[in-house]
């Protein structure tokens, strides 16, 4: 398999921390592609031009959910993923943290557009948002998470690894306590340790 990422996408984090759970690495071939140097062999495998890309037996599996399905399909039978889509209220919670994700990645572009003079503070304003009631329903929820790993999890130590790492600003640790609980449980697990998110 070759997997295309970054090792600062939090949408390949997931994919990562699922090939370390499932102790694949020696299975996977690992090509750090950064989407904006649009390398040919990247563009042909990911048409889109976004990382994460797995492709298995020349076949192109995107975007980093089908990817972490796909491979806890193949490896565990859906051990990560049955417990969430048997249950519509953690499927539509792994939506929202999915969601949370997307929302972050919008707010770091914003940012960025800071320097080339194109920063919309409307778009800030409304990815601040977003981003502020998505953490207060989450915190909200999360007595619903099942007690062992699943995506969900997966997705949300992502969303949450992310905001320290692009956010910092953002002070959700302090502002949401039952999410700073959430992470420090879950934060010492090797699968998270060993994929930590880096420029
Ligand atoms: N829905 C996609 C989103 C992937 C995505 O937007 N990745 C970003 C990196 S964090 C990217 O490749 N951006 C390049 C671009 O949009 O051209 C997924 O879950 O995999």
């Amino acid at each position: 398999m070759q997997f295309y990422y970054t090792l600062s996408s939090p949408y390949a984090k997931n994919v990562r921390t699922i090939i370390a759970l499932l102790g694949i690495s020696d299975q996977v071939q690992f090509i750090e592609s950064h989407p904006f140097k649009d390398e040919e062999a990247f563009l042909t495998a990911s048409p889109l031009g976004k990382v994460p890309c797995l492709v298995d037996n020349g076949e192109t599996i995107v975007d980093s959910e089908v990817i972490c399905d796909y491979l806890d399909a193949n490896y565990t039978g859906g051990e990560l993923f049955n417990p969430i889509y048997a249950d519509w209220r953690l499927k539509s919670l792994l939506s929202v943290c999915s969601g949370l994700i997307d929302s972050l990645v919008s707010r770091r572009i914003e940012e960025t557009r800071k320097n080339e003079d194109s920063f919309s503070k409307f778009w800030w304003e409304r990815q601040n948002k977003a981003i502020t009631r998505t953490l207060g329903y989450i915190e909200s929820k999360l007595s619903l998470l099942p007690e062992t790993l699943t995506i969900l999890q997966i997705c949300l130590m992502s969303a949450l690894e992310y905001l320290d790492f692009r956010h910092r600003d953002i002070e959700w640790r302090k502002n949401y306590p039952e999410l700073e609980k959430f992470y420090q449980i879950w934060s010492g697990v090797e699968c998270f340790q060993t994929t930590l998110l880096k420029d």
